[in-house]
């Protein structure tokens, strides 16, 4: 039986796990949550994901939340010579997990507030753009990309010279802050960040499903 994700293609976190099955090549079902009837925070969805979010996973007896998760069992179940988790080195798997972890602690927080802020807080729930709220966490994700500009003068992807699960972790809030909000310039001024979002932006797997990424 093909593995389920119960999320929504819009959903940042769902879109996470579902590039990753796209770019491995496995079969999986995607079931739809009715997030607008908050069925998600309902018996029996919150049986998959106690916290009331999405997505939550299923494969065979194995059921999983936490997208960053089941990304890596993906790649360790069914992936284990794709080399996105580099976990024939132990040198080399800490790079990747070194940029997974910037991308949780560091990236992920700032662009998320200014996503949530500019498109998800007028269009889901009707209420009005924080303006300070943005103009905060557009100053932490600049510093943040000045450390990946100059990480990615030095290597072609964050966690070496190949794609990795650290670089496909980034694709889903880079293409909404891309092309829902106004502030397109902060990876366009950064020629590194820039060629390397062109790069990992094009593989052939990304289409499908940057296509659902959206709110109109
Ligand atoms: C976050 C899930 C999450 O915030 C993960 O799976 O990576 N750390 C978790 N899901 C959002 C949708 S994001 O696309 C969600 O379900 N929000 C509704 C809520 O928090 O009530």
């Amino acid at each position: 039986m093909a593995v389920r994700v119960f999320g929504l293609p819009k959903s940042t976190c769902t879109s996470r796990v579902l590039l990753v099955l796209e770019e491995l090549g496995v079969e999986y079902e995607l079931v739809p949550v009715n997030f607008a009837a908050g069925e998600h925070k309902q018996h029996p969805y919150l049986e998959r994901n106690p916290f009331g979010q999405l997505p939550a996973f299923q494969d065979g007896d194995l059921s999983l939340f936490e997208s960053r998760v089941i990304t890596r069992y993906l790649v360790r179940k069914y992936g284990k010579d794709s080399g996105l988790l580099k976990e024939t080195a132990p040198e080399e798997a800490a790079a990747v997990d070194q940029w997974m972890e910037v991308e949780t602690a560091q990236f992920n927080p700032a662009i998320c507030a200014i996503v949530f802020q500019i498109v998800i807080l007028p269009i889901i729930f009707g209420g009005t753009t924080d303006e300070k709220v943005v103009e905060a966490q557009l100053d932490k994700l600049g510093k943040v990309l000045d450390v990946y500009e100059a990480r990615l003068s030095k290597s072609k992807y964050l966690a070496g010279e190949s794609y990795t699960l650290a670089d496909i972790h980034h694709i889903s809030y880079i293409h909404y802050f891309l092309t829902a909000t106004p502030h397109a310039s902060f990876f366009d001024s950064r020629p590194h960040v820039k060629a390397w979002w062109e790069a990992i932006s094009s593989r052939p797997a990304i289409a499908k499903i940057t296509a659902g990424l959206s709110f109109k």
